[in-house]
């Protein structure tokens, strides 16, 4: 059974958002057509309360995209985004959300982050989504969304190390790419067994 796992396509990660992904809007409706072909579409969506751990304001004197080190190791600092309620949190309005089978929400813990899909950012407490694949005997996996290199990324990363076969269509997600983590993700993830398509 193939998933198709469409990553964090919400407003605050599109041009005009909050942490806005340079053509985060140009992949929704490609996304849209390759859903059909997947016998079932999960969506995620990054899910912070106010005052999350992960915001810049939240730490005195930090400027956005700084990094800090937290007890999990270490973390960069976004501007406020994705706050559970705000219309920035919503999922982009051209994206097919009544498709999806499920929704998974992650970064709901006021002390850790969560970039990927199946772990938070201390790769260990996980969310769930493992247990739904394998009860569902999801085995293949294709990911797009955004951002490449951070959410796209970790949730690649960890899907291969479970032993999910995983492919990132690159065309269909778009990068952030602070201080080449672009370049750095691509590594990881072919590094990891990902195919890079
Ligand atoms: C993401 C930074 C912070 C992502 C989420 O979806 O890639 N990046 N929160
Ligand atoms: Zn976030």
């Amino acid at each position: 059974m193939r998933g198709l796992i469409v990553i964090d396509v919400q407003n605050d990660f599109c041009p005009g958002g909050a942490l806005a992904v340079s053509g985060g809007d140009e992949i929704v409706q490609p996304i849209n057509a390759l859903m059909s072909e997947f016998d079932a579409v999960i969506l995620t969506q990054d899910w912070h309360p106010a005052g999350h751990s992960s915001f810049a304001s939240q730490h005195e004197g930090a400027t956005p995209f700084s990094v800090t080190q937290m007890p999990y190791g270490a973390q960069v600092l976004w501007p406020d985004h994705c706050v559970q309620g705000s219309p920035g949190a919503n999922f982009h309005m051209a994206l097919e959300v009544d498709r999806a089978d499920l929704i998974l929400r992650k970064g709901f813990r006021p002390q850790i982050d969560s970039y990927s899909a199946f772990f938070e950012n201390d790769h260990q407490t996980p969310t769930g989504l493992e247990g739904y694949l394998r009860t569902r005997a999801i085995t293949e996996l294709v990911m797009v969304g955004l951002a490449t290199d951070f959410c796209v990324n970790f949730s690649a990363v960890d899907a291969a190390r479970l032993g999910f076969s995983v492919t990132v269509r690159q065309d269909l997600c778009r990068a952030i790419d602070l201080d080449g983590s672009l370049a750095a993700a691509r590594d990881g993830m072919m590094k990891a067994g990902v195919i890079l398509a």
